[in-house]
């Protein structure tokens, strides 16, 4: 059975929302690797779950988001195994922002190190107003090892990304959002409605039409700008052989909502 036998990370299907929660609160929903496999492997399975829709990914307790790879295995690490966890966990990370589903990060406290880089695999960030973000790598002599060094300076520039893993500073969520690091602030009472909400939102839109922005958006942004507007124009080709097309347009001009199939 799908989401069976997980002992760090929980899962529920919310009416095609599956909200997926890290939880090893203790230790602030730090990654182990069974905890970086479940994820994994919670992913994998949600791809082919035709009940599922969208995800929102989300930390145990009160605290933390993920406080980061557990420090207690970082610290037995050789060079070779270090570049194996390293890979791994970018692999994993990777499946989540090639997902064909939205997928919503509620960050609820602490998102450091690993924590941070996970939520910068999710295509959408949503804060509480507790919550940090930051990594933290170097006060530990090492540097960001989940694709952090990479998807931060994309997203908020070269200069604020070497400042905050550099300095190793936790970015409060005010300061995150101005810096485009989450999408939106919320009281904390309010985040996982907000980020249900959206995904809901989202799920209730042509579902085919969603995995080709999220290929267009992630992948195309990795590309020269013709290239990327290529694979723009192509996947815009291949959305005009859907059902889902015909119907989103004929809904438009019967004036009644679209009852798409996501096919
Ligand atoms: N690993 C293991 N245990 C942790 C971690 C962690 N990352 N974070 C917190 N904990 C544990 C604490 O040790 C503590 O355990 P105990 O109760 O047994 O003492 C418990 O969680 C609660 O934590 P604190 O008492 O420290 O709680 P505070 O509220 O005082 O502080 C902080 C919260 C600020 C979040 C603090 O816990 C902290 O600084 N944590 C570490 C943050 C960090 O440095 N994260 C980065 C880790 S490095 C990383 O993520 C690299 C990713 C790339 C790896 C590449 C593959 C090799």
């Amino acid at each position: 059975m799908p989401y069976d036998n997980l002992e760090n990370v929980k899962t529920e299907n919310r009416d095609g929302v599956l909200v997926v929660t890290i939880d090893r609160p203790k230790v602030l929903n730090a990654l182990n690797a069974q905890t970086v496999r479940e994820i994994g492997r919670v992913f994998d399975e949600a791809r082919d779950d035709a009940s599922v829709r969208a995800v929102v990914l989300t930390g145990g307790g009160e605290k933390a988001f993920v406080a980061g790879a557990d420090i207690n295995e970082l610290a037995k690490m050789d060079p070779i195994s270090g570049k194996r966890t390293s890979e791994i966990g970018q692999d994993i990370l990777l499946k989540i922002e090639r997902f064909p589903k939205i997928v919503i990060a509620a960050v609820n406290g602490f998102a450091l190190g690993g924590g941070c880089e996970i939520a910068l695999a999710c295509h959408i960030r949503i804060a509480s107003e507790k919550a940090q973000l930051g990594l933290p790598e170097v006060t530990l002599g090492i540097i960001p090892g989940y694709g952090g060094t990479q998807r931060l300076a994309r997203l908020v520039g070269k200069g604020k990304a070497l400042e905050i893993i550099c300095t190793a500073d936790r970015v409060p969520a005010a300061e995150a959002e101005r810096i485009g690091l989450v999408n939106k602030v919320v009281p904390p009472d309010q985040l996982m409605s907000t980020a249900e909400e959206m995904a809901r939102k989202i799920a209730s839109r042509g579902p085919v039409a969603v995995r080709c922005a999220i290929e267009a958006v992630m992948n195309g942004s990795e590309m020269p700008f013709e290239e990327g507007q290529f694979l723009e124009a192509t996947l815009f080709g291949l959305l005009c052989s859907t059902e889902d097309m015909k119907e989103g347009m004929n809904a438009f001009l019967e004036k009644r909502a679209a009852n798409f199939k996501g096919k």
